[in-house]
């Protein structure tokens, strides 16, 4: 896209640059006379950092994948509260493999009070190894965990290894509260299941809607014969979850194929589009076409297929012809982001970069630019702190904030 460029800013972007360049591990980065982004490396050598939460007294909770959950509290002591052995609360059932492991965290609304923390893990407590939401409760010194409790137990994991990919492929695992209704929103996968996503009865390429005890939310208008905590059926691999911060709207940000990575405002009861089963006449490894064609005309399967859902939910933006491995979302939210405030973050693994998508009043994208000057890593999960700043983990094995200057 066009961006305004002079001499004056792009002379003072590399003289910052050079500056902070001098500085260790922090650089400055102007976007040509837009909003200015000041990045400072929080925390570096982690494995796989999966997803972050804040709570208002300033301890940062993250997740590694294959290790579990842990706590960074406000004065810089980091303990192991729950996954593998040695955590505070250790969870024997609990395992990475692939794409799978310990994924999304939450705090409760009420956190400052209640003291609940959500986390999106594998399990294998049973002989058919399933996803889970699991809520647990850490005390005021972030030092004991207690009241393990699972609040879904049954979402979807791909048990073994096929054409398509390894077994844990495409399990989703964001998991958010809104703002505004104040539920659970939970982000599945397809698993590489070809009728996974257009199946009201399961869990998998979903976006459920629960309240803290995994119930089933009031308002999620889904067909009498539907698993009740289904709020949006028809997903690939939902990686993010953001609200709008004036309407309160659930925005899903999901992996495509080898197109179409896709932003899409959600409705109760709506259907994404996405179906990788096979139609009539057609016949995919496995009965997945999520990397074929679904159809006999033999057209890449569709992100939303508008053809036979025509009531289909309307993704907001899309890169047709690519995709990139888009991971997280949020809004950026507050003044100091100057003209930046209100627009859409969204991160790439892949892609190794984090774009600013402008909506309009109907959600739709009128504008997509990159944060310039970012080192170039795959972006896992983007979350805004209590400061207003976003704090970004990379695959890296880093945590950023990243302040608006
Ligand atoms: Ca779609």
């Amino acid at each position: 896209m066009k961006r305004k460029t002079s001499a004056l800013p792009m002379l003072l972007t590399l003289l910052l640059v050079a500056f902070y360049a001098h500085c260790g591990r922090e650089t400055s980065i102007a976007d040509a006379g837009e909003s200015r982004i000041h990045r400072t490396v929080i925390m570096s050598g982690l494995s796989n950092p999966w997803d972050l939460a804040f709570a208002s007294d300033g301890a940062m909770l993250f997740t590694e994948k294959c290790r579990g959950l842990f706590v960074r509290t406000s004065d810089g002591t980091v303990r192991h509260l729950f996954g593998n052995r040695g955590a505070t609360l250790e969870a024997d059932d609990f395992f990475c493999r692939g794409q799978s492991g310990m994924l999304g965290v939450a705090l409760d609304p009420a956190f400052a009070e209640n003291r609940r923390v959500f986390v999106f893990m594998a399990s294998q407590a049973n002989r058919v190894r399933t996803n889970r939401v699991v809520r647990l409760t850490v005390d005021e010194t972030y030092v004991t965990v207690s009241d393990r409790m699972d609040i879904i137990d049954d979402i979807p994991f791909k048990q073994s290894f096929s054409r398509w990919g390894r077994a844990g492929a495409h399990s989703g695992g964001r998991i958010r509260f809104s703002p505004t209704d104040g539920y659970l929103y939970v982000a599945t996968g397809d698993n590489h299941e070809g009728r996974l996503p257009q199946d009201l009865s399961r869990l998998g390429g979903k976006v459920l809607r629960v309240d803290g005890d995994g119930r089933a939310a009031a308002g999620n208008a889904i067909p009498a014969d539907g698993d009740p905590r289904i709020f949006t059926h028809g997903h690939r691999n939902v990686q993010g979850l953001a609200f709008h911060p004036e309407t309160g709207r659930p925005f899903a940000c999901e992996h495509g194929p080898a197109h179409d990575d896709e932003v899409t405002p959600l409705s109760p009861g709506g259907n994404g589009g996405w179906d990788p089963a096979p139609l009539p006449g057609v016949s995919c490894w496995h009965d997945y076409c999520g990397y074929t064609s679904n159809n006999p005309e033999g057209r890449p399967t569709p992100m939303t297929d508008l053809n036979r859902f025509p009531d289909a939910l309307q993704p907001s933006w899309n890169n047709r012809g690519d995709s990139e491995g888009m991971g997280p979302c949020v809004f950026l939210e507050g003044p100091h982001w100057q003209d930046w405030e209100g627009r859409l973050a969204v991160g790439f693994l892949r892609g190794a970069r984090i774009e600013l998508l402008t909506l309009d009043a109907a959600d739709m994208t009128t504008e997509a630019i990159v944060i310039p000057g970012l080192p170039s890593q795959r972006m896992r999960s983007l979350v805004l702190g209590p400061d207003g700043a976003l704090y970004v983990a990379t695959d890296g094995g880093g945590i950023w904030r990243l302040e608006s200057i």
